[in-house]
């Protein structure tokens, strides 16, 4: 069971972070309202939501789950690998440092939480243009430390490892046709999202409840045919700048 959240309001200048995607701008007003929407359904599943105001200096700044890999046992604040988003680590690791023992990612290793996915017992370390084999070597020696085991996954084509995989409880998986090819992932009970509905695929397990963008009704219905419950949030603003529903918390 989650108990805890951390999330940080988007900005005034959150079109302003990082996506190659130029032709869309989000409306921030629209943002805000899906955010606490989030936030509400967070609360609704009984979790504690610790809310940290919005810092211009960071218009990525609400994506918080790319500067913390929460463990029961330590918080290991990571180093991004978008030099734009590198600072905001700082101000998570002061929140997460009141009930965490911390554990950093330093130079020249980089990683971003939504590389990182844990199933059990086990972390599967994403390498990709934000997480470099130097960061994700770090993570496994700090994991192996604490008795984690964990193995690493080329991520090509999306931005992390979670934009294109989730775990949904009991050994079963959504994800990518690409991903679901992986020799890592043939253990799982894989549900293969279609292409078009691709950034379904990053959904959040909070408390038997499966939080999945709405949008995408040929894998919530597999989801549902599967006895799960869902929960459908819009996410249209934090799509276009390349997030998803895993991204704008950090639980435990
Ligand atoms: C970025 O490019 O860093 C942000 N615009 C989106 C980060 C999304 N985070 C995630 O998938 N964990």
């Amino acid at each position: 069971m989650y108990k805890h959240a951390i999330v940080r309001l988007p900005g005034a200048n959150f079109a302003q972070g990082l996506t190659p995607n130029t032709r869309e701008t989000p409306d921030i007003d629209r943002a805000l309202l899906q955010h606490e929407a989030y936030i509400d359904t967070l609360r609704h599943l009984r979790v504690e939501v610790k809310v940290l105001e919005a810092d211009e200096q960071f218009p990525d700044g609400c994506f918080v789950e790319d500067t913390a890999v929460l463990t029961d046992h330590c918080a290991i604040i990571t180093n991004p690998g978008a030099p734009s988003r590198r600072d905001e680590v700082h101000r998570l690791a002061d929140v997460l440092r009141q009930d965490h023992t911390l554990e950093f990612i330093q130079e020249p290793g980089t990683l971003e939480g939504g590389d990182v996915l844990r199933i059990g017992d086990h972390f599967f370390i994403g390498l990709s243009a934000r997480t470099n084999l130097e960061g994700a070597t770090q993570l496994q020696s700090i994991l192996e430390a604490y008795g984690y085991s964990s193995s690493f996954v080329e991520v090509q084509g999306m931005l992390h490892l979670k934009s294109g995989v989730a775990h949904i409880g009991d050994d079963c998986l959504i994800l990518t046709p690409e991903l679901a090819e992986l020799e890592a992932f043939q253990p799982f009970d894989r549900l293969i999202v279609e292409p078009a509905e691709s950034y379904a695929a990053n959904c959040l397990l909070v408390n038997d409840h499966l939080l999945m963008a709405s949008g995408y009704p040929q894998i919530r219905n597999r989801v549902k045919e599967t006895g799960r419950e869902v929960i459908e949030l819009d996410m249209s603003e934090f799509r276009i700048m390349d997030g998803g529903l895993t991204c704008l918390s950090l639980l435990w």
